[in-house]
C-alpha cells in the first residue's frame, strides 16, 4: 500500500507535509486524500479520532496524526536529503518551533474570526494574546541571525527553511493586513525566492 495522506487545501499544517514530501522525493509513494476536517468525514476520524488533517496511513497502515511526528516519519523514510541533519539540529528545531508557533498563532486567529467574527475574537483576550503572539515571532524570525537556506533550485532545505516559508506564506493568504513583507525586509528578502522552488509552487494556496 502507497503512503496516504489526508489534507486540505487551505491547511497550512497539510501543506507543509506537502513540501517536506517533495523535498523527500516521496511523491511516488504517496497517495493524497483530499478531505473537509470539519464535516466529521468518517474516514478521517477512523485515521485520526481528532479529526484534524494532516494524519498520514503508512506504507503498513499505521497511523501518524500530527504535523511533527507526521514530518519526522517521512523524514526517516530517505537518507537523503535529510530535513534534519544532526550537525545542525539545534538550529534547525529552534526555527521549527518559532515557525510552528506562526502557524498555531495565525490559523487559530483564522478561525476564531471566522466562527465568532473578527471584531470579537481580536478583542478577546485569547485574541490579543494570539496578535501579540504573531508580531513578537515575526521580529524574531526577522531578527535571528541564523543562517536559512535561499530558495534556489540547488539548495538543500532543512525542516526549518520549510515551516517558516509555509507560515509567512499563510499568513500572507489569509492575514494579507499585517503586511509583513513591508515591515520585515530580512525575511523579506529571504522568501523573495521561494515559489520559484517546486514544491512550495506546485502546494501554493489558492482560492
Ligand atoms: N496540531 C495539529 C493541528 C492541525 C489542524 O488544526 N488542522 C486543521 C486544518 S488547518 C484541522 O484539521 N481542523 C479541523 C478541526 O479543528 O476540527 C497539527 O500539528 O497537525
Amino acid at each position: 500500500m502507497p503512503l496516504e495522506l489526508f489534507l486540505n487545501a487551505t491547511s497550512p499544517y497539510a501543506r507543509i507535509v506537502r513540501v517536506c514530501a517533495l523535498e523527500k522525493g516521496l511523491e511516488d509513494r504517496l497517495i493524497l486524500n483530499w478531505v473537509d476536517p470539519w464535516a466529521d468525514d468518517a474516514e478521517l476520524i477512523e485515521v485520526n479520532p481528532n479529526a484534524k488533517v494532516p494524519a498520514l496511513c503508512c506504507e503498513d497502515r499505521t497511523s501518524i496524526t500530527e504535523t511533527l511526528p507526521i514530518l519526522y516519519y517521512l523524514d526517516s523514510l530517505t537518507e537523503r536529503p535529510t530535513l534534519l541533519p544532526r550537525e545542525s539540529l539545534a538550529s534547525v528545531l529552534h526555527g521549527v518551533g518559532l515557525g510552528m508557533g506562526l502557524v498555531d498563532a495565525s490559523f487559530q486567529t483564522v478561525i476564531a474570526r471566522k466562527y465568532t467574527g473578527a471584531a470579537d475574537a481580536d478583542r478577546s483576550h485569547l485574541g490579543k494574546r494570539r496578535l501579540a503572539a504573531i508580531e513578537r515571532i515575526l521580529s524574531r524570525l526577522e531578527a535571528d541571525t541564523v543562517p536559512r537556506h535561499m530558495y534556489t533550485e540547488d539548495a538543500q532545505l532543512t525542516l526549518d527553511d520549510i515551516v517558516i516559508g509555509v507560515a509567512l506564506d499563510y499568513l500572507r493568504f489569509r492575514m494579507p493586513v499585517i503586511e509583513w513583507p513591508l515591515r520585515f525586509p530580512a525575511l523579506a528578502a529571504w522568501e523573495d525566492t521561494r515559489l520559484s522552488r517546486r514544491s512550495f509552487y506546485d502546494t501554493r494556496f489558492t482560492g
